[in-house]
C-alpha cells in the first residue's frame, strides 16, 4: 500500500445538549477528519480534539497544523499502519493529531484486506456495554432529569461530572432516586490533594471510581490520595501511553485505566495499554471525545477487547447528534453492536458531511518518499 495524499477536513458539529465540564462547556463539537487516499483505496481517522484546548494541551486547529506541517510530510513513505508511531516520532506530543492519522491509515490497511478493527485488535465479543457520560447541570432537578432520561433509553451505567461545588450533593440525589445503578465520577482535574476529606466523603456512596481527580501530571498524588479515599481512582488525562500507566500502576496512583485511543496515540498504543494492564490485573474501560460515528465505530472495536470491564463512554450517536455523519449507532438493550465490515466498517454519508465541512484541504504525497528520500 503506498499512499497517495491526504485530505484534512474541519466539521463542525452540533451538540444535542451542551456537555458542561469543570473545564468548559460544549455545545458544538469542532472535530478534524483526516482521509488518507492509497494506491488501493481510502480510509479515515477522527481526531479527538475539540476546538479549544481544555481538557488537554491539544485542539483542532493544532491538530491541523501539525498534521500538515509534520505528521503528513513524515508519513509519505509508510506502507502499513505500524510504521506510522516510528515516523513520526521524532514529533514531540500531538497524540490525538498522530491518532487520527494512524487510524486512517489503519482504515485503508484493513479495507483492502478485508479485516475489520474489531478482528485485528482482537476482539472478543460483539457487542458492548454502554455507560454515558452526563454534564454539569443547572440544578439537581435538572440532572435527575437527564439521568432518568438515560436510564430510559437503557444505558448500563451513569458517569457524573463533578468539580468543586457540584460533587457530594448531586451523587447524593442521584443515589437516592435511582437506588443502586452503576454510577461513577469525573473531575477532570479539578481537585487538589488538599480536598482529599471531602473526595472522601464520596466513599459512601459506593461509586465504581473516581476518573482524574488531581492534575496531568500528579502521578504521585493520585497515590497519595489512593490511601485517603475508599473510591477507586481511575486515570484519564495522566495516561498519555503504555508507559505511564505501567508507572501509574507501579505507583499505586491507580486502580482501574480509562483507555481514550487519540489521547495516547491510536489504536496500537490503546491495545498496549489494554495488555500492560491486563497482565497487572487492572480493568480498563473505554472512554470518549464526543466523538461522530468514525471514532465511535474504532472505539467500539477497541471496547470489545477481554480487559474491557466496565462500561464505555460509549454512547449512542443521538447521545451526541442529532444527525450523525455515519449511519447512526443505536442503543439495543443497553449495548452498541461492534462493527463488523472491513476497516472500521462505517464511512461518512457523502450529504451529511458536506453540510457540516467548514473547511478542506489536500496535502498531495505523490512524488515524495518521506522527508529523508
Ligand atoms: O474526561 O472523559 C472525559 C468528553 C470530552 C472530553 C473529556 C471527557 C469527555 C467525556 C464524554 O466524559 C465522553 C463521551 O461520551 O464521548
Ligand atoms: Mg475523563
Amino acid at each position: 500500500m503506498k499512499l497517495v495524499g491526504v485530505e484534512l477536513r474541519t466539521i463542525e458539529m452540533p451538540l444535542v445538549t451542551p456537555f458542561r465540564t469543570s473545564f468548559g462547556t460544549e455545545t458544538v463539537r469542532e472535530a478534524l477528519l483526516v482521509r488518507v487516499v492509497t494506491d488501493e483505496g481510502e480510509g479515515w481517522g477522527e481526531s479527538g480534539t475539540s476546538k479549544e484546548p481544555f481538557y488537554s494541551s491539544e485542539y483542532t486547529q493544532g491538530a491541523a497544523d501539525v498534521l500538515r506541517s509534520y505528521l503528513i510530510p513524515a508519513v509519505a513513505g509508510v506502507t502499513s499502519a505500524q510504521q506510522v508511531g516510528p515516523a513520526t516520532a521524532q514529533v514531540k506530543g500531538h497524540r490525538m493529531a498522530k491518532a487520527a492519522l494512524e487510524t486512517a491509515v489503519l482504515d485503508a490497511e484493513l479495507r483492502a484486506g478485508g479485516m475489520s478493527f474489531g478482528q485485528y485488535l482482537g476482539a472478543v465479543r460483539d457487542e458492548v456495554e454502554c455507560g454515558v457520560s452526563v454534564g454539569i447541570t443547572e440544578s439537581i432537578p435538572a440532572l435527575l432529569d437527564a439521568v432518568a432520561a438515560y436510564l430510559d433509553q437503557g444505558y448500563r451505567r451513569i458517569k457524573l461530572k463533578i468539580e468543586p461545588g457540584w460533587d457530594v450533593e448531586p451523587v447524593r440525589a442521584v443515589r437516592e432516586r435511582f437506588g443502586d445503578v452503576p454510577l461513577q465520577v469525573d473531575a477532570n482535574t479539578a481537585y487538589r490533594l488538599s480536598d482529599a476529606r471531602l473526595l472522601a466523603r464520596l466513599d459512601e456512596f459506593e461509586l465504581l471510581l473516581l476518573e482524574q481527580p488531581l492534575p496531568e501530571d500528579d502521578l504521585r498524588g493520585h497515590a497519595e490520595l489512593a490511601r485517603l479515599i475508599r473510591t477507586p481512582i481511575c486515570l484519564d488525562e495522566s495516561i498519555v501511553s503504555a508507559r505511564a500507566a505501567a508507572d501509574a500502576i507501579a505507583l499505586g496512583a491507580c486502580r482501574i485505566v480509562n483507555i481514550k485511543p487519540g489521547r495516547v496515540g491510536g489504536y496500537l498504543e490503546a491495545r498496549r495499554i489494554h495488555d500492560v494492564c491486563t497482565a497487572n490485573g487492572v480493568p480498563v474501560w473505554c472512554g470518549g471525545m464526543l466523538e461522530t460515528g468514525l471514532g465511535r465505530a474504532a472505539n467500539l472495536a477497541l471496547a470489545a477487547l477481554p480487559g474491557f470491564a466496565y462500561p464505555g463512554d460509549t454512547s449512542a450517536s443521538a447521545r451526541y447528534y442529532r444527525t450523525d455523519i455515519t449511519p447512526p449507532f443505536e442503543l439495543v438493550d443497553g449495548r452498541l453492536a461492534v462493527p463488523t465490515g472491513p476497516g472500521l466498517g462505517v464511512a461518512p454519508l457523502p450529504d451529511v458531511l458536506d453540510a457540516v465541512t467548514v473547511r478542506t484541504e489536500w496535502i498531495d504525497l505523490v512524488g515524495s518518499d518521506g522527508p529523508h528520500a
